[in-house]
């Protein structure tokens, strides 16, 4: 099949800004008042996942059963205090290159869209004034089914008239390459090969990619 890339779909928390460590510190206090402890390392399963399958995790972390009451209770307390948190943002939270990269790509003619399972991430693009970056915004609250499932970016690429074929997908969550290969697209993996076992590239940050890596590898 003839791949010719003219989008490029952009995952928000761990590629474009560093929210991972709020999610974290949120996530901590929650496990701190069920009376457990919730290390850096068990949070990286949390990655990608949305907010209630992250809770399902921690609580098997726990090894704590609650009723779905007490769930979203947990949910919706441990998403105010994050809320609490990423409203101090400031613009030097955008990941280095993130901003350069994503206007490049725009410049040379191609469409862009942010594929994010948040339901904060509209909040975190008008706090760092980043909309304007984006062809198409598709968060946690447009779609029923979270990463692995590609349903974020079919959406995507529905919204902007593209095949499946054209569009790329940048993410630095497991879940997010499964659901970008779910859907029938290429991923650039952003972090580490260690994380990210099948990306078709992968790179430590955008700061790293330059556009002609597009038309190199995919
Ligand atoms: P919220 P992404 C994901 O965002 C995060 O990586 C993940 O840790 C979080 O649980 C999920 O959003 C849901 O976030 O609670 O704000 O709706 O990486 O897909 O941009
Ligand atoms: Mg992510």
């Amino acid at each position: 099949m003839m791949r010719i890339i003219k989008t490029c779909i952009f995952d928000l928390d761990g590629v474009i800004v560093d929210t991972a460590k709020y999610h974290y510190m949120a996530w901590k206090e929650t496990a701190r008042e069920l009376g457990f402890d919730f290390t850096e390392n068990d949070n990286e399963r949390l990655k990608g996942v949305s907010r209630m399958a992250s809770l399902e995790i921690l609580l098997s972390v726990g090894k704590i059963k609650l009723s779905d009451e007490e769930k979203e209770y947990q949910a919706d307390k441990k998403n105010k205090y994050y809320q609490s948190l990423i409203a101090g943002m400031k613009p030097d939270e955008i990941l280095h290159g993130a901003y350069e990269f994503i206007e490049l790509v725009r410049n040379a003619g191609l469409k862009t869209a942010l594929g994010s399972a948040s339901k904060n991430a509209m909040t975190i693009l008008n706090r760092l004034n980043l909309t304007q970056l984006f062809d198409a915004v598709i968060d946690g609250s447009q779609v029923i089914n979270a990463k692995p499932n590609p349903e974020i970016f079919l959406k995507a690429a529905k919204a902007l008239n593209m095949d499946v074929a054209q569009c790329i997908v940048f993410e630095d969550a497991q879940a997010g390459v499964d659901a970008a290969h779910a859907a029938g697209m290429k991923c650039v993996g952003i972090g580490s090969p260690d994380v990210l076992k099948n990306a078709d590239l992968i790179v430590s940050g955008l700061d790293k990619m330059l556009l002609g890596m597009i038309e190199e590898n995919f």
